[in-house]
């Protein structure tokens, strides 16, 4: 028997098979080997549908959110309360496109405040954009076509709106949502673990929330991948002067050129570089 994971907590692994969700177990040879089973997972059961015996093949795998086969990232910034930091949605979506994952942003509480500065932010960088209007649901039906048949999930701070989102594609779920505290500006962590669902003719995964200004490491992206992360920098590539241009402060950078003349957006190129010392550093360190 199989079937995928719709949520783990407590030891207990939730299995959506063809006759239903099943209560499973991991077998402990999960834990010798040091893997994980997580949300997404596609996984082989016992006869008796009781025990996880395998899990099959990953397309990908996600630590934060931890969740696995993902087809469709959506990155969920709000104009205020959180207040958006484009480091860490650059950062989700290098990691996205690393992975082999689309990465879609998806920008909320557009009634709260204005949203041009986040939407001019990607405007060039081939990242597909969805505005939100919460009164009026626009936006919702561009949502529902990149969740159609693919398994999707939402990743954010927490009090960006990831729950109340999901409950806007399908009210059914009625999905906890919280407040913001008004003293700090930022969420407080109502969704607490992942779980998959399946609306709009595919699968959602609703996550618990990032803290505001936690720079946790999504994922350490090698330096000489970091480039093909930020797919706007492709048209560039060589045309550089230098083979093998790190795009920093190499003379004849046809990316460096790109941001001095706004082809690129310069808060993107800051991330890059921001993330290029970091992955640098990691390796001296770590050798
Ligand atoms: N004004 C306004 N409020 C919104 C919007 N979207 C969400 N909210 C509010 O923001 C608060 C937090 O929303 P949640 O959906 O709980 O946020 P979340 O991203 O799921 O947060 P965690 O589960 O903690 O990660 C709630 O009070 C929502 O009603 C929006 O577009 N406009
Ligand atoms: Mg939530
Ligand atoms: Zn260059």
């Amino acid at each position: 028997m199989t079937g995928y994971i719709t949520k783990g907590v407590g030891g207990f692994y939730y299995v959506k098979t063809e006759t239903g969700i099943l209560e499973c177990r991991a077998r402990g040879i999960f834990r010798k080997r040091g893997i994980t089973p997580v949300a997404g997972d596609n996984v082989r059961l016992n006869e008796e549908g009781t025990a996880l015996e395998e899990i099959l093949p990953r397309k990908n795998v996600f630590v934060r959110p931890p969740v696995a086969n993902l087809d469709v990232l959506f990155i969920v910034a709000s104009t205020v309360q959180p207040v958006p930091s484009t480091r860490i949605l650059d950062e989700l979506t290098a990691v996205a496109v690393y992975k082999g994952v689309q990465p879609v942003l998806v920008i909320t509480k557009s009634d709260l405040a204005a949203a041009d500065a986040l939407v001019q932010a990607y405007a060039k960088s081939t990242i597909p954009v969805v505005l939100l209007h919460h009164d009026t649901g626009e936006g919702l039906e561009e949502i529902r076509g990149w969740i159609k048949g693919r398994l999707c999930a939402f990743c954010g701070n927490s009090g960006v709106g990831k729950s109340t989102l999901l409950n806007a594609l399908a009210p059914d779920l009625d999905r906890q949502t919280g407040g913001i505290s008004q003293k700090l500006g930022r969420g407080r962590h109502t969704t607490r673990e992942v779980e998959i669902f399946e609306i709009c003719g595919g699968r959602i995964a609703d996550t618990p929330g990032f803290a505001s200004l936690e720079t946790q490491k999504l994922c350490r992206i090698p330096k000489e991948e970091l480039q093909h992360a930020f797919p706007e920098f492709e048209p560039y590539f060589g045309q550089c002067r230098f083979t093998g241009c790190s795009h920093r402060t190499e003379k004849g950078c046809a990316v460096r050129q790109a941001v001095a003349e706004g082809a690129i957006t310069q808060s993107r190129y800051d991330s890059y570089l921001a993330m290029y010392e970091e992955a640098r550093q990691l390796k001296e360190w770590e050798h």
